[in-house]
């Protein structure tokens, strides 16, 4: 009996960093992307569309992500959006559990395989044969500190924004509205990085939308009410170079919290604690990308 050829299936790659894969792979061999994401993408027969949250630590990056994608789940605004493999449901559903305990959520872990990986499938209201299959990682802000200032330190970082559509900027208002010059010195540096990035022809500025979204402006609700001149007093350096290098950016203020209680932790240690969910301001900026990329 004649037998039948078999045609191998084309191994895996990263949908992040390229490099090819083992057939079982939980995560990628190279930057520690989970496959998970190219199981899906094949799934889908579209590359999905790379939206980069980035952010100093303690900013508010892993409770504005949470809220975000909870709020789009909701259809908020008539989005919809379909969670492609249930670990994306991983993240919205951490945060709002530990919110509704009225706590914040721990910490992101450096490592890049503790990290949360969402990828849904958005439907634009006004659009419906539109459809963005968004992939956004929560990372955490030490190990964006490493990869700005020793480039390559985390390559996932690098290639993740370098396959970006957009990316999402997040500053603490309530520390730069203090007086700190913290915030805006990393802003700086995070934009010099995306710069290196997405730069494209030489002296041509960058087009790539970039979404600046100042957190906890329940602590200085004055940024709502003009963010534009709100980040031209309190992130100067950051509002001058997204003015001389970048085309298309735009600030917004945005908290998730109404009102504060403050206590203690096991180590004595006074926190904040969330008393009331608020979210104001979540949808905007990322509306404003979905607009920019249409
Ligand atoms: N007042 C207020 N505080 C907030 C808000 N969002 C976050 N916070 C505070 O900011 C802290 C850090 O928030 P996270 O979302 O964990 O910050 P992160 O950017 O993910 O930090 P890393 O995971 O370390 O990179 C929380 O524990 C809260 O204390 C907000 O909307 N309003
Ligand atoms: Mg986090
Ligand atoms: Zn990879």
């Amino acid at each position: 009996m004649a037998r039948q050829a078999t045609i191998a299936p084309p191994a895996p790659y990263c949908i992040v960093c390229n490099a090819k894969s083992a057939f079982d792979a939980v995560a990628c061999a190279e930057c520690g992307a989970p496959m998970a994401l190219y199981h899906e993408a094949v799934a889908q027969e579209r590359e999905p569309c790379i939206i980069t949250v980035v952010g100093d630590s303690n900013v508010g990056k892993t409770v504005y992500l949470g809220m975000l994608l909870d709020m789009l789940s909701k259809r908020a605004d008539d989005y919809e959006a379909v969670p492609k493999g249930a670990y994306s449901v991983n993240l919205p559903h951490t945060v709002i559990s530990y919110l509704g305990a009225r706590q914040f959520p721990p910490k992101t872990a450096v490592e890049v395989d503790e990290w949360m990986w969402a990828y849904y499938q958005i439907t634009h209201p006004q659009n419906r044969s539109k459809v963005f299959d968004l992939m956004m990682p929560d990372m955490a802000g030490e190990a964006l500190a490493a990869e700005v200032a020793a480039p390559s330190t985390f390559t996932v970082i690098r290639a993740l924004l370098g396959k970006s559509a957009g990316a999402m900027l997040l500053v603490d208002a309530a520390v730069a509205a203090v007086g700190s010059p913290q915030p805006d010195f990393f802003a700086l540096k995070l934009m010099s990085y995306l710069e290196g990035i997405f730069q494209g022809k030489r002296r041509k500025l960058i087009t790539t939308p970039i979404a600046i979204v100042m957190c906890k402006a329940d602590y200085c609700p004055e940024c709502f009410d003009d963010p534009r001149a709100f980040a031209k007093t309190n992130f100067n350096r950051l509002w001058n170079i997204c003015d001389s290098r970048f085309a298309n950016f735009e600030f917004f203020g945005a908290s998730v919290v109404g009102s504060l209680g403050y206590g203690s932790d096991e180590s004595e240690n006074v926190v904040p604690y969330p008393l009331h969910v608020a979210p104001r301001g979540i949808l905007e900026p990322f509306e404003w990308i979905l607009n920019s990329l249409k």
